[in-house]
């Protein structure tokens, strides 16, 4: 499949030449592995997180609030009370060992880190670097009580994995957008926007899109008509990503290793996720022990 070229947006004044570092395949997998997907996908049971807990406490004045979307994570489990991965500092308490990939996503994911080995130099991953975190994003709708609220976008961010990142979509298209910083009181340009079609891989790396550029998911469709299982109580799901990415061995620590404060924030999560899958109720016995 030819690579397409960067959609640059057509109102950019001065369009450029974009240093290599992003990939996209429109059907990267095959219909007998999304339907394998789809299969295992069933079984999940989702949850909704809230951004801070009671041991890490939002900045003063600012409440906590939920997630805009259930998640699902796969080798380890960030949560976001725990604030994610941040190196340079923030390496350990925050990524909770979890279920390994279904044999599926291990075949892909084989199949994509050798194709990410031959795209990036060895300078932009590190030597260990493999595909070894899978954070699974519900897009969609959810219920207020009163009506449907579509919340399926993310804000912009940074991963600050190491290494190239990997992003295999499903569902209905999503406009990922890459933007330059910001300074305080301006709007950072868009430097290359996407759509990401169903059974697409997309793959990012280099220092201009892990490093100087934000990234977005600016919204998703609806016109396909797709919907995704489980249910989730008050939740429609129209696109789900697998965004897979590398943190370092040494810095997933299985959850009876991790502080005790950050047990006492992820308790809950663990309980409810020991409910479906065997592998968190094994988790949580080994703290009780
Ligand atoms: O859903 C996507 O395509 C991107 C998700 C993303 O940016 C993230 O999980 O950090």
């Amino acid at each position: 499949m030819p690579q397409q070229r960067p959609l640059l947006r057509p109102s950019a004044p001065h369009p450029r030449r974009l240093p290599p570092g992003h990939y996209y395949h429109p059907a990267y997998i095959s219909a007998d592995e999304r339907a394998a997907i789809l299969e295992w996908l069933a079984t999940l049971h989702p949850i909704w997180e809230q951004r801070y807990a009671a041991n890490h406490p939002p900045p003063p004045g600012q409440p906590s609030r939920p997630l805009l979307r259930p998640v699902y994570w796969l080798g380890n489990w960030q949560f976001a009370c725990l604030d994610y991965y941040r190196p340079p500092h923030g390496l350990l308490d925050r990524c909770v060992r979890a279920e390994p990939f279904p044999p599926v996503l291990r075949r892909i994911v084989t199949r994509v880190e050798a194709l990410a080995r031959a795209r990036y130099h060895e300078a932009e991953r590190p030597a260990a670097w493999q595909l070894n975190t899978c954070l699974i994003n519900y897009y969609g709708e959810r219920w207020d009580g009163q009506r449907w609220v579509d919340s399926a976008r993310v804000g912009e961010h940074r991963d600050f994995e190491p290494g190239p990142v990997a992003s295999l979509s499903l569902g209905e298209r999503a406009l990922i957008q890459f933007v330059t910083s910001r300074r305080p009181g301006q709007q950072g340009e868009v430097v290359l926007e996407r759509w990401l079609a169903d059974s697409s891989l997309e793959l990012f790396g280099g220092a201009f899109y892990k490093e100087r550029t934000f990234h977005r998911v600016q919204r998703v469709d609806s016109r396909g008509g797709h919907s995704f299982p489980p249910e989730i109580e008050n939740f429609r799901a129209r696109r789900i990503n697998f965004t897979f990415r590398y943190v370092p061995e040494e810095h997933v620590q299985p959850y009876h290793r991790l502080s005790i404060g950050a047990r006492d924030d992820i308790r809950p999560y663990m309980a409810e996720l020991a409910r479906h899958a065997p592998f968190f109720a094994a988790e949580l016995a080994r703290e009780a022990r």
